[in-house]
């Protein structure tokens, strides 16, 4: 492992073990991205795909909402959607449109199409110089997570060949060719553990597994096609880097909370439909929450964010809760709005403890 310089902040990793902290960490999903007007101007001159393969420029766009507010993680720039490419699909992405797959998986006899055990350090190797980049680049000012798609998500772009408001190809491909599926979840999990334990070697400190689809699942279609899935990246993972904290975001997962507690992740990340006084009576002290705050909560002015902040800290309470919103931020987020979000959790979560 690359020698790196000293973390001057760990609070989230603290958090994130189950240690109580003077204040609550915060940062923001998509807290990189195309709100600032410093990423504008990068994306301006390079392709998106051409920041994430290229070490210094994903490493300044990882940086510049850190340099701008005062959170307590970076995210590392890069996409979900970079695993897909890892197996041999082709991924563009289209302006004002989101990703877009050319030539998806459209029937299971297409499996074939897929790099059988694709050499991961070659393929995604530019994600790995990236995090080794922008952690000596960070030089210790908070830890770098490192993150990952689900199966189950990237099974359904993968499938859908990009953004879909049902996913209806993947989910019937659950009933009308369930081996097939299981077939694609265990190729890509198999592509997802090597690659995240890559990314650790790499320099990342914190790992999030991105299940945005989940909620498109029901109870025990996400048993039977995303749990024994999420479950073995967890345990893969551990298995090599039993220190690094494990986040999973289920998005709309509301009946797994339950299932993921007594998975090997650390910290379930939240979305803004779930309340935090009753996700805390399921999970206890078991686990560390985070989030979940409306990004739509952003475009309220300063007294509405600060107000629904206390709500958000006062149902968490102050043990084992890193503050984030419950989805990602939106382009036309205003950063000043972003800042009096991550302020707020700091001042409120400080006042908590002193009362
Ligand atoms: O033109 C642009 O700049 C594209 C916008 C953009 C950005 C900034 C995309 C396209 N991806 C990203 C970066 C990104 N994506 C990050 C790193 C930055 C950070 O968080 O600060 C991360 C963690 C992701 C993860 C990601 N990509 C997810 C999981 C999180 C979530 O939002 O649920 C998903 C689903 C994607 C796919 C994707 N990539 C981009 C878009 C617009 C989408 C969503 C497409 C859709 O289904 O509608």
């Amino acid at each position: 492992m690359p020698d790196f310089p000293p973390l001057q902040n760990d609070l989230i990793l603290r958090v994130a073990r189950g240690e109580s902290t003077r204040r609550t960490p915060v940062w923001m999903m998509r807290q990189a991205g195309r709100y600032l007007p410093e990423y504008q101007a990068v994306r301006a001159e390079h392709e998106f795909f051409d920041v994430v393969g290229t070490p210094e420029l994903a490493a300044e766009v990882t940086i510049q909402p850190i340099d701008r507010f005062d959170l307590d993680a970076a995210i590392i720039f890069s996409d979900i959607l970079v695993i897909p490419q890892a197996l041999g699909l082709e991924v563009q992405m289209v302006k004002g449109k989101g990703p877009h797959f050319p030539n998806p998986v459209r029937e299971p006899s297409e499996l074939s199409r897929l790099t059988d055990d694709p050499d991961v350090h070659e393929e995604l190797g530019h994600v790995y110089d990236a995090l080794t980049l922008t952690r000596k680049e960070l030089n210790g000012r908070v830890p770098l997570i490192g993150f990952s798609g689900a199966p189950w998500t990237l099974m359904g772009y993968m499938i859908e060949g990009g953004g879909s408001k049902n996913y209806k190809k993947a989910r019937a491909w659950l009933y009308e060719a369930p081996e097939a599926a299981h077939r694609l979840l265990q190729k890509t999990t198999d592509v997802i553990i090597e690659y995240l334990i890559g990314q650790v070697d790499a320099g990342a400190q914190m790992l999030q597994v991105f299940d945005s689809w989940a909620g498109l699942l029901g109870p025990k279609t996400f048993r039977t096609f995303a749990l024994p899935y999420l479950k073995q990246i967890a345990e893969g993972v551990k298995e090599a880097h039993p220190e690094v904290p494990l986040v999973v975001f289920a998005k709309g997962a509301h009946y797994a909370l339950e299932d993921l507690v007594e998975t090997e992740y650390d910290v379930i990340g939240l979305d803004w439909t779930m309340d935090p006084k009753a996700a805390r009576l399921v999970v206890g002290e078991r686990v560390t929450l985070q989030g979940n705050l409306d990004p739509c909560m952003l475009y309220g002015d300063e007294e509405t964010i600060r107000r629904a902040v206390q709500d958000m800290l006062a149902g968490f309470g102050s043990h084992r809760h890193i503050a984030n919103l419950g989805h990602g931020m939106h382009p036309d987020h205003d950063p000043e709005h972003a800042r009096v979000f991550v302020d707020s959790v700091h001042e409120v979560s400080e006042q908590m403890r002193h009362v």
